[in-house]
């Protein structure tokens, strides 16, 4: 494992690694994260948007649509099956000398795994109450690694784990489970996925507690368990879950450096990321597609002990890793919805401050954040930053901004189409090279221009007031309004 690797597993894993320090953030390579302060994050060249349009800009390669209907998976992986070779039930209150019918269900999930129970095809019927702490991988169920057909857990509503994890598997589906764990129970997050393939949870509620309304700041660096973390493997979709009161919600890392190793061809969508104290999503691979995704309410502040820069979605490549083929299509990115709780911080919104990707599509997103990166790209390639909205409802009067800047080494972005955005403002490096420029709105006056832009109540509608200024211009998110909370 390499030192940046170690780092990256400490940093999902234990939050004291990443937000003890000023550089609590920082990869140990030596490059930095997001840990500039906001006045050296203002780039030296300015604002200027003088660059000529380069036509030559590729238009991405990035499939559009999730396929699997009931549950989606990234474009080209297998839909999972609908049909299974055995149906078994497990029970917290049954007993693992029974045969797995109905009426004689084998004990609850961990230990019906743990003593080989389950068979590679079963659809498994995991009936309510607690099954523990659920593991499946190559090392202890040999028998379950080589499956060619898909293993179906069942959650069925009142079944809850301690933790999920599936290491070294492929042909998995899990839908409807309810996980809950704190950070001191979990070895990494509530749901683990390593090395997999073809591996997809939909449905599911994971939470470190139901209610965090008591908790302190030091709960929410050290109680707050990280929710999603899926590291290396191939085919691998989170879609319609909700993760609650967590630390970093979800990180998708690949430990490559290059394609093909670096491709994970992850779909995370339709989720739920609410309360949370860290970042909310780290795509670190190729192949990723974030859609849909509603992500809120960020938790506690440095001067509440907590240095981790908080993003909606970070990105970033190091340690000479390039990534390719990231979509981060039409989420919701809102850094409160309630600004007279405790333990606000300014958030960042979608960035990459960090390393070269390419292909990277920001499009159709709202970001309603107060930390000035509303959108930020550092020296990215061949990507697009198009029909984005990006606002600050709060107080503070930072201007958020859709940005495109040099790599910290002064290397510019190159082939960056930016386009059709509505911004508080925008902020451009002067070097970026093949710079498509067009239709990019700046709204200083969100109230004025947006129909209910309620910073006290924080209630939105993010429709262009006539006569405003974004009216008419086609610019801006399609979204208007925060996405249904899931249950
Ligand atoms: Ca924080
Ligand atoms: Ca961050």
């Amino acid at each position: 494992m390499s030192k940046r690797l170690g780092w990256t597993f400490v940093c999902a894993v234990t939050a004291a690694a990443c937000g003890g320090s000023d550089t609590g953030d920082a990869p140990t390579d030596g490059a930095t994260d997001d840990t500039m302060t906001v006045d050296d994050a203002v780039p030296s060249d300015g604002t200027s948007d003088g660059s000529t349009p380069d036509s030559s800009t590729p238009d991405g390669s990035i499939p559009d649509g999730a396929t699997g209907g009931t549950y989606p998976v990234y474009p080209g992986c297998a839909a999972p099956a609908t049909t299974f070779a055995r149906t078994v039930y497990v029970d917290p209150a049954g007993s693992d000398t029974g045969d797995g019918s109905k009426t004689k269900p084998f004990g609850p999930l961990a230990s019906a795994l743990a003593k080989k129970k389950i068979a590679p095809g079963d659809h498994v019927i995991v009936l309510p109450g607690d099954h523990g702490v659920v593991q499946v991988s190559k090392s202890a169920n040999p028998e379950l690694a080589s499956a060619t057909t898909w293993t179906w857990f069942d959650f069925q509503p009142g079944a809850t784990a301690k933790g999920l994890s599936i290491g070294d598997m492929a042909f998995w589906l899990v839908t409807g489970a309810e996980v809950s764990a704190t950070r001191a129970a979990t070895k990494s997050a509530l749901y683990t996925v390593t090395a997999s393939h073809d591996v997809v949870l939909v449905d599911a509620h994971l939470y470190t507690v139901k209610d965090s309304k008591g908790w302190t700041a030091k709960d929410w660096i050290d109680t707050a368990a990280d929710g999603v973390f899926l590291r290396n493997g191939a085919c691998l979709s989170v879609a319609r879950t909700k993760i609650l009161n967590s630390r970093f919600g979800a990180a998708i890392l690949s430990d490559g450096k290059a394609r093909p190793a670096t491709s994970m061809k992850v779909l995370f969508q339709g989720n739920e990321i609410a309360n949370f104290s860290g970042d909310g999503i780290r795509p670190i691979a190729s192949d990723v597609i974030l859609r849909d995704n509603y992500i809120h309410d960020v938790y506690v502040n440095d001067a509440d002990g907590d240095a981790n820069h908080d993003d909606g979605v970070q990105m970033w490549a190091l340690g000479g890793a390039t990534y390719d083929n990231i979509l981060i299509e039409h989420n919701w990115v809102q850094e409160t919805t309630d600004p007279k709780r405790p333990l606000q911080n300014d958030l960042q919104g979608i960035s990459q401050f960090d390393g070269v990707s390419t292909n990277i599509v920001i499009r159709d997103n709202v970001v309603l954040a107060g930390a000035y990166h509303g959108i930020a790209l550092y020296g990215c390639e061949d990507s697009k930053i198009e029909h984005n909205t990006v606002a600050n409802p709060g107080s503070n009067g930072n201007k958020l901004w859709v940005g495109v800047f040099d790599l910290k080494d002064g290397t510019p972005s190159k082939g960056l189409t930016v386009k059709d955005n509505a911004a508080t403002t925008f902020s451009f490096s002067a070097k970026t090279t093949g710079f498509v420029n067009t239709n990019n709105v700046a709204v200083p006056d969100p109230v004025a221009t947006y129909t209910t832009f309620d910073k006290v109540g924080m209630v939105i509608d993010l429709t262009p007031k006539p006569g405003s200024v974004l009216a008419g211009k086609g610019a801006g998110s399609s979204l208007t309004k925060p996405p249904a909370s899931l249950p």
